[in-house]
């Protein structure tokens, strides 16, 4: 396939509600839209899960954008006729930005895929036609707005439970929710808001039989993890540390982790999650898919990822509803703790381009010399 021209655009979408993490609240989704067009008439699409502000990780929206026009793109211009499977060899010389890489390597799978005919899940390896959903709840304002919030869901059908946690906002709502649904799969995410300092605060967890603890301790610190994971009996989950196969492998060596979370974005893309998840498979590792209040474009292909044999845990892989009244393609619905596995070429969702259309704040064609 030759690249012809590659369309950026930046969207917002407005939030159902504010999302709060320990990192900061989101009233709404900003993101990157790639959509590249090839010379055999092919299309491909994909976003980027950067978000606008490096707090979760050192990748952003308009640093993204900069990143793939100045040097990504040249590198995929220059490399000619290209497969999805070269991308990510042609982009190692350029350090980093992971995301802006997966998005470049998606649109380009999704493209390939779509004249071959054959749908992400084939592609990567699925071996269900549905999977079990989970879903992430913000920090709440109080316990009564978490408890509201979390029966909200629980009456939805999601499977699992996830609650954000920060000091301060931890053992208490854990204790609460875990009373009400004794038997509800649940699990927690920190994103990095302790330190090796908050070891015994975080054993404080250990009884409410949680599924696992996500990223308590800095990206960096994955020693800290292994401190950790061996001091309490709640699991520990990587996310913001596991950034290739290399780190996931290393981080299995020194016991830092015993469940990962793949996010295909942070770790450079769909193929490269592929091998994650076969390693976490030959090391009996359970892995589940996580999110990045995806739209329809990034969810479809997550929910492809997630149907793996390696993927035992639900994921983040809520319905379109959790984060958006309405969705930029055809919604993901959820129908009893469900989705179901697109089928059609490529990432197999409809683009919705009059609503793409109207919530664009800029956009910039970028054609091959
Ligand atoms: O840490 O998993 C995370 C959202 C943005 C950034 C980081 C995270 C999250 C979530 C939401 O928890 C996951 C979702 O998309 O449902
Ligand atoms: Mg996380």
């Amino acid at each position: 396939m030759k690249i012809k021209s590659v369309e950026l655009r930046t969207i917002e979408l407005p939030l159902v509600r504010p999302f709060r993490t320990s990192f900061g609240t989101q009233n709404a989704r900003q993101l990157l839209l790639m959509k590249i067009s090839t010379y055999e008439g092919g299309e491909g699409w994909a976003e980027c899960v950067a978000m606008s502000e490096p707090l979760y990780s050192p990748e952003y929206l308009a640093g993204a954008a900069d990143v793939i026009e100045r040097f990504l793109l040249p590198s995929v211009f220059q490399a000619g006729d290209i497969h999805a499977e070269e991308v990510a060899h042609i982009l190692k010389p350029i350090l980093g930005h992971q995301m802006a890489k997966a998005t470049i390597e998606t649109a380009i799978l999704d493209a390939q895929l779509k004249m071959a005919g054959i749908s992400f899940g084939s592609y990567l390896g699925s071996s269900k036609p549905k999977i079990d959903c989970g879903v992430s709840v913000g920090i709440a304002p109080t316990i009564d707005a978490l408890v509201e919030e979390v029966s909200l869901y629980i009456s939805q059908g999601y499977r699992r439970i996830k609650l954000k946690i920060e000091p301060g906002w931890d053992i208490e709502p854990v204790r609460v929710i875990r009373k009400m649904w004794p038997d509800m799969p649940l699990q927690v995410d920190a994103n990095q808001a302790y330190s090796r300092n908050d070891i015994e605060l975080l054993g404080k967890l250990d009884p409410f039989d949680l599924l696992l603890i996500e990223q308590p301790l800095d990206e960096h610190d994955v020693l800290g993890h292994a401190l950790l994971a061996a001091k309490i009996s709640t699991p520990i989950c990587l996310d913001e540390s596991i950034t290739s196969l290399e780190s996931a492998r290393d981080a299995l060596a020194i016991k830092a982790t015993t469940v990962i979370n793949i996010k295909p974005g942070r770790v450079g893309g769909y193929l490269e999650s592929v091998r994650i998840h076969d390693l976490c498979v030959e090391n009996n590792i359970a892995v589940w898919c996580g999110g990045m209040l995806e739209t329809g474009i990034g969810r479809a292909a997550n929910v492809a990822l997630a149907s793996l044999p390696g993927f035992t845990l639900p994921g983040d892989t809520s319905a379109s509803s959790r984060f958006f009244q309405r969705d930029i393609t055809n919604p993901f619905v959820m129908h009893d703790g469900q989705l179901t596995v697109p089928t059609e070429p490529g990432i197999g969702v409809e683009i919705d381009l009059d609503f793409i259309e109207e919530i664009t704040s800029a956009k910039k064609i970028i054609t091959a010399p």
